[in-house]
């Protein structure tokens, strides 16, 4: 992708982030309904719908010949990554929006011919603002980041896990997954993929790891850390498919051999 033509979509993606922010963050005490999705514990309401539904309109009047691959299901049913697509998650969080009316996040990624070349996750009460463009470094509120430290010893490490999605789908030996929580120093859980990879490529978490996610919740974060040196990948070490649901490994590249030797793969099912 043109470097100045990216530049140009940066700056109007952020400026859609930020106004879609400042609005839920307007109505954030509103009513609103609750719908149940794909469980009882897969939460979407009508701000979900209305902020989905405002980037759509944006993009499709300004970048008509752009695609969208969004969570509520308003944007393009793809089966390729060709030509420009933003892979958007209007509140990553949901439950956390119901629950406590924060911990929530806008995710948007574009890719290109499926190459991450922007991520924008902005956590819209915090009003903190994450962001990268590939090859240009990630920022936290314009601050650049350090990259991730390549030494950390494992038995340091602080992983960021949701303990449902762990068991999801049964992928690993529950076993494993209990040695490797002991042996690592600590696990938390925020109930939000984008912020928590936006933790993990600031340093407040030194991994991530889900069994079962969404292209939506990943998008935006992975090409966010990969700017700090974070590698992506699912629990065989592929790269994790911007079309399906996948689990998610975020981490540095020696943390990441080891937790898919030592616990993924062996403890596989
Ligand atoms: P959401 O809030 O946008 O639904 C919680 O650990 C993380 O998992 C959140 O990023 C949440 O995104 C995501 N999540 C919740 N339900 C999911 C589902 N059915 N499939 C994939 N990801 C899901
Ligand atoms: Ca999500």
């Amino acid at each position: 992708m043109n470097v100045e033509f990216r530049d140009t979509l940066f700056n109007q993606a952020k400026s859609w982030v930020l106004e879609a922010g400042a609005n839920i963050r307007n109505k954030i005490n509103d009513p609103y309904d609750i719908a149940t999705k794909s469980n009882a514990n897969d939460l979407v309401t009508t701000m979900d719908k209305e902020t989905e539904s405002f980037f759509i309109t944006n993009i499709k009047a300004s970048y008509p010949e752009h695609y969208i691959l969004s969570e509520e299901g308003f944007g393009d049913h793809l089966t390729t990554l060709n030509g420009t697509v933003w892979i958007i998650d209007p509140i990553d969080g949901t439950m956390n929006f119901v629950h406590q009316k924060k911990n929530f996040a806008i995710s948007v990624g574009i890719y290109h011919d499926g190459v991450g070349e922007i991520g924008i996750i902005y956590d819209v009460m915090a009003d903190v603002l994450f962001y990268a463009k590939r090859n240009e470094g990630a920022y936290k509120n314009d601050v650049k980041l350090a990259p991730l430290n390549p030494n950390l010893k494992f038995e340091e490490v602080i992983f960021g896990l949701n303990h449902f999605w762990l068991c999801e789908n049964r992928l690993v030996d529950e076993q494993r997954m209990q040695d490797f929580v002991r042996t690592i120093r600590g696990s938390r859980t925020y109930g939000s993929a984008a912020l928590e990879l936006a933790y993990v490529a600031e340093g407040v978490m030194d991994g991530y790891l889900s069994m079962s996610l969404a292209p939506w919740d990943v998008a935006a974060g992975i090409v966010i850390a990969d700017e700090v040196g974070g590698i992506t990948s699912d629990i065989d070490g592929n790269p994790v498919s911007m079309l399906d649901k996948s689990s998610v490994l975020t981490c540095n590249s020696t943390i990441q051999k080891r937790i898919i030797n030592d616990y993924l793969q062996k403890g596989k099912k």
